[in-house]
């Protein structure tokens, strides 16, 4: 991978960055106008989530043409104008590729449904529907006429036959179309699901059941090998595969440079550090456990996509960290963490202000076709109204998709956006922190500096030093350097031994004396050579 390895990637969820027409959603000439202020924190690469045809059931992972843009955002031009603005200010632009499914309102679905000769078996049809479920909850299958087909998300989403080799030939068509313009890789949703090994009956679970026939298939590994064969391999590009359920052994064989398939994927195992059985389900945060999952990962997958937050999940501080009395020095110390890791950074949009969970009072200010899905499973399982709404103030993916906040009043759009505005707005905003040194969005510029400055940061092996109940301190090292990171992941004070020596570099909280004594949410990164003696 040589040089990718240094990249910092920032997320774009178009929607909701900024609205240039005052429609209310966020758009493409939205994002150009944003572009100084993306390069002044010191990224690479932008990774725009979908922006093509989507009658948007599920936000534009439901693609109607994967050749055109959404009018909502704008149109091709303002699309190339985009990808030539970024280029100017040395940015690239990574895409959103969703392959596992499209739009039912995608042309190649409606000739599907009218049994045209060449679409009838680009998507799965049977007779009759097996038992497999759905990640929105509920059935895998809906009925059109007298047959039903499968769709792994909602039921805009029909999954495509991978084993219909006119799929390939299309979606490679797709991807040299994006690659030709300029952009820089593809972020590869569900990837690991793509490929129906069988159509059996699947083992009874509480979500996903079917899932062994569909997950992480040799057949998906085929499909990859392809793919890079005759499309990405003929660029100069790379890949991030999302990966859901996905093992450090099955992450490695998606990754290892000889297998040739992907660049580094998404895995979730620390996002599942605050749940029971399954996302719905939140439990109380304990740090220890994240630290642990992250050591494991550290040490046993060959390069990490490391992410805490993305247009999936509930905001990092307010899962992770205190979205209220610590704010500035929580989101600061997450920050420390994932800066520091090894592997590639993924930073998503607002979490570089410390943007919190949004402010969702009743069930019609949610837009998010899963929060509503999952909604009513609960209600037909007997949850109570009261828990389930809570259920969904704390795991709803609107969480990360409010606008982005500007300034005081928001400066997302002067009209009412499509999804609430957070009304913290007023105290986390760009334009605020961008007159205070000391604030987040300072700190990542610094952190992001001090990587790139540093080589040990970015190439340096892992080694956990320590794990408490509330403390994580693991060092980078190469055969020059080392850098000591140390987190107080608590709210409470906490006492080391003093073994941290060497040049401190960075420290989101000011003192005097720099000694054992950890103050709530602390976090330093140390730096010393290494004598050779
Ligand atoms: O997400 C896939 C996925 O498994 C989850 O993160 C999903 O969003 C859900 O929370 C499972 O419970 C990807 C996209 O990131 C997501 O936005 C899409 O809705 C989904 O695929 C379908 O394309
Ligand atoms: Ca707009």
């Amino acid at each position: 991978m040589g040089l990718k390895k240094d990249l910092v990637v920032y997320q774009v969820y178009p929607r909701s960055f900024k609205d240039s027409n005052d429609d209310g959603i966020g758009d493409i000439k939205g994002i150009t106008s944003k572009l100084d202020y993306i390069k002044s924190l010191g990224v690479d690469i932008i990774w725009l989530s979908p922006v093509y045809c989507s009658p948007n059931d599920d936000n534009g992972y439901d693609i109607s043409d994967y050749l055109n843009i959404n009018p909502e955002f704008g149109n091709m031009k303002d699309m190339n104008k985009l990808i030539l603005e970024a280029e100017l200010r040395g940015l690239k632009i990574m895409m959103d590729l969703v392959i596992n499914h499209t739009s039912d309102e995608h042309e190649w679905f409606k000739k599907s449904v009218a049994n045209d000769p060449k679409y009838k078996d680009y998507y799965i049809w049977r007779d009759e529907p097996n038992n497999w479920t759905s990640f929105f909850g509920g059935k895998a299958w809906d009925k059109i006429g007298d047959k039903y087909y499968l769709h792994l998300f909602s039921k805009k989403q029909p999954d495509l036959n991978w084993h219909n080799p006119d799929v390939m030939e299309d979606i490679k068509k797709v991807m040299s179309f994006w690659l030709d313009k300029g952009i820089y890789g593809f972020r590869c949703d569900v990837i690991n699901i793509i490929f129906k090994s069988s159509l059996e009956n699947g083992k009874k679970h509480l979500v996903l059941t079917g899932k062994e026939h569909y997950h992480q298939q040799e057949g998906m590994h085929k499909i990859l090998k392809e793919l890079r064969r005759d499309v990405l391999n003929h660029y100069d590009t790379f890949t991030v595969g999302e990966t859901v359920m996905v093992t450090p052994k099955q992450a490695n064989d998606l990754i290892y440079p000889e297998n040739e398939e992907l660049d580094m994927v998404f895995s979730f195992s620390h996002m599942e550090v605050d749940q029971v059985s399954n996302k719905w389900f939140k439990t109380k945060f304990r740090p220890k456990k994240l630290m642990k999952v992250l050591s494991m990962w550290q040490k046993e997958v060959y390069w990490n996509a490391n992410y805490l937050e993305n247009h999936d999940q509930p905001r990092s501080i307010s899962r992770f960290g205190d979205d209220k009395k610590y704010h500035n020095q929580s989101a600061k110390m997450l920050a420390t963490l994932l800066m520091s890791l090894k592997g590639t950074p993924y930073i998503y949009q607002g979490q570089e202000i410390g943007m919190t969970n949004g402010e969702f009072k009743t069930m019609s200010e949610f837009q998010d076709v899963e929060t509503h899905t999952i909604y009513h499973v609960a209600k037909k399982l007997g949850i109570p109204k009261k828990i389930r709404f809570k259920m969904m103030q704390k795991t709803s993916r609107d969480n990360a998709r409010t606008p982005m906040q500007w300034n005081k009043e928001g400066g997302f759009s002067k009209v009412t956006p499509w999804l609430k505005q957070n009304p913290n707005t007023k105290e986390i905003n760009v334009l605020d922190q961008e007159q205070d040194h000391d604030s987040i969005l300072n700190y990542y510029r610094k952190l992001i500096k001090i990587r790139k400055n540093n080589k040990v940061l970015r190439y340096g092996e892992f080694e956990s030093v320590l794990q408490t109940k509330s403390v994580f301190i693991f060092r980078r090292f190469d055969k020059k350097k080392e850098a000591i990171i140390v987190l107080n992941m608590s709210n409470k004070e906490q006492k080391i031994k003093n073994d941290c020596e060497g040049k401190l570099i960075i420290n989101n909280i000011k003192k005097n004396d720099y000694n054992c004594v950890l103050s709530p949410y602390e976090a330093r990164i140390y730096i010393k050579e290494i004598s050779n003696d």
